[in-house]
């Protein structure tokens, strides 16, 4: 099965993209795999609102290991089945906590064995400093060394927010070579072009 990995920095929104697009694409019940930092593998069965209400939160490193979902795709008449992975957060500096090193780790483990790359970047927060500063080092070198690669998207994230206008303006001078969704994954807007870039990726 083909693996799609959600990344980016801590706080941006995965886990939110990851709950409600598989619930825009028809999943009712979430099966979530998880493994951890230590290769412990397990599986809940939860629904989509009490996902968001456990998985999700305003403080950063909420997500500390691998969670995935399998979803299907419409593909012409037909649908494929992917599967969707939410990662824990990037950050520019070392985290003082081991666990948090380790589980950033085992995001970076995880973008080299997947087929596509949805990396989610805040728009509102990019419109607060210069870029690459607002999105942070990491973010910014990702998308350097993803412009090599096939099935790599940016998705422009909180476009809900009233600055995250300026924010995706700004993205897209600094990413002219990149193809950028605007998303709020809160809101479920862009999820269209997204399923669009994933069926034509896979
Ligand atoms: N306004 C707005 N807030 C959002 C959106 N997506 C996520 N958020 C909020 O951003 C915060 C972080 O969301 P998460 O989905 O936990 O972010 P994450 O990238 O998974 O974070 P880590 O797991 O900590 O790396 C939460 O308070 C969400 O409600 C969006 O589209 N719009
Ligand atoms: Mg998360």
């Amino acid at each position: 099965m083909k693996k799609c990995t959600i990344i980016g920095k801590t706080n941006v929104g995965k886990t939110v993209f990851l709950i409600n697009f598989a619930e825009y694409l028809g999943v009712k019940t979430l099966e979530i795999e998880r493994l951890d930092t230590e290769g412990v593998k397990d599986r809940e069965k939860i629904n989509p609102r009490a996902a968001l209400s456990k998985l999700v939160d305003g403080k950063t490193h909420k997500t500390r290991n691998i969670q995935a979902v399998t979803v299907d795709i419409p593909m012409g008449k037909g649908k494929k089945k992917i599967q969707l992975v939410d990662t824990a957060g990037l950050i520019d500096d070392i985290h003082p906590d081991s666990n948090v090193r380790k589980a950033i780790s085992q995001t970076l483990s995880t973008v080299r064995e997947s087929d596509l790359i949805l990396h989610i970047i805040d728009a509102s927060a990019a419109d607060k400093k210069e870029l690459p500063n607002a999105m942070g080092i990491v973010d910014y070198q990702i998308a350097q060394f993803a412009q090599i690669r096939r099935g790599y998207v940016i998705l422009a994230n909180k476009m809900d927010l009233p600055e995250a206008k300026n924010g995706l303006k700004k993205i897209r001078e600094e990413f002219s070579g990149h193809f950028i969704i605007p998303i709020s994954a809160l809101h479920k807007t862009g999820f269209k072009e997204v399923k669009t870039f994933v069926a034509h990726n896979i």
